[in-house]
């Protein structure tokens, strides 16, 4: 097995990207040292292309000789390649519980909250420099807001991320809290140092939680305080834009929860 410091990673991520937050934890996690290749959204599809990484998705990250796409790929790899600090329990049952809730968080908490925020920015495009904050994207952050149009409207077409399907990703979302809250309260997500699906989880709450119309709702609750501890930096903020209709079911959870 290759030292951690000899197996020339770079990851390839883009701005505000959940998934590539995750896999940017298990390398920290993981003391594996790394270059992070930072992409504009859309135009990313081609650069990876081009590099013949497997799809053309972030998180995509070589390393030791190898490509990989997508950060649950790339959490299994990097437990075979460092197994130190685990990334999945040795316990074949709580092993389970933790790729089913992972697999759970990226196949659907995950396109949902990429869809809230695209949708989001498809209303104002303003806070995307906040994403960007440290990014190296080839040109100035504020040039890239300002000829971004195309690109979020590629976005959230090719995302899916049009109004009706935001409206029940944002009337599902209540469910999908208490959900987390039950993991956490089970011993299946939470632990310390987190596991993949405590990364993967959270990451997708850690972008849900830099909307200000979504914030309220999730920090305080043991969702909201599991997604700080695992993945305490996470770069953005969105003032309040989606309809305040949408948000109804978010708001009478907020207040059930806190009553
Ligand atoms: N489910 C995959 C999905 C990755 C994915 O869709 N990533 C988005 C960014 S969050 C992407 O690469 N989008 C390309 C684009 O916007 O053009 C994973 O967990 O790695």
């Amino acid at each position: 097995m290759a030292p951690a410091d000899h197996l020339d990673a770079k990851l390839y991520v883009i701005p505000g990207s959940h998934p590539a937050m995750a896999a940017r934890r298990m390398l920290e996690l993981k003391g594996i040292p790394y270059r992070r290749i930072d992409l504009m959204p859309v135009i990313s599809r081609g650069a990876l292309r081009a590099l013949r990484f497997p799809s053309n998705t972030v998180p995509s990250l070589s390393i030791g000789g190898q490509k990989l796409t997508g950060s649950r790929e790339i959490a299994r790899e990097l437990d075979e390649l460092v197994p130190d600090p685990p990334l999945y329990p040795s316990d074949p049952e709580r092993r389970v519980a933790v790729e089913d809730a992972e697999r759970w968080g990226e196949e659907v908490l995950q396109p949902a909250v990429r869809r809230i925020l695209w949708n989001a920015l498809k209303r104002d495009r303003a806070p995307l420099a906040s994403y960007a904050q440290g990014a190296k994207l080839g040109i100035p952050i504020g040039l890239a807001v300002k000829t971004a149009a195309p690109i979020v409207a590629a976005a959230t077409r090719m995302n899916r991320a049009g109004d009706d399907a935001v409206r029940r990703d944002l009337a599902s979302l209540p469910g999908w809290l208490k959900r987390i809250d039950d993991w956490i309260r089970d011993g299946v997500l939470g632990s310390d140092p987190p596991t993949a699906a405590d990364l993967q989880i959270a990451a997708s709450l850690r972008l849900a939680m830099t909307l200000d119309d979504l914030r309220p709702a999730i920090a305080d609750r043991p969702a909201g305080q599991l997604a700080v501890r695992a993945i305490p930096d996470f770069p953005g903020q969105a003032p309040p834009a989606l309809p305040a209709s949408w948000l109804e079911p978010v708001r009478e959870a907020q207040v059930a929860a806190a009553g």
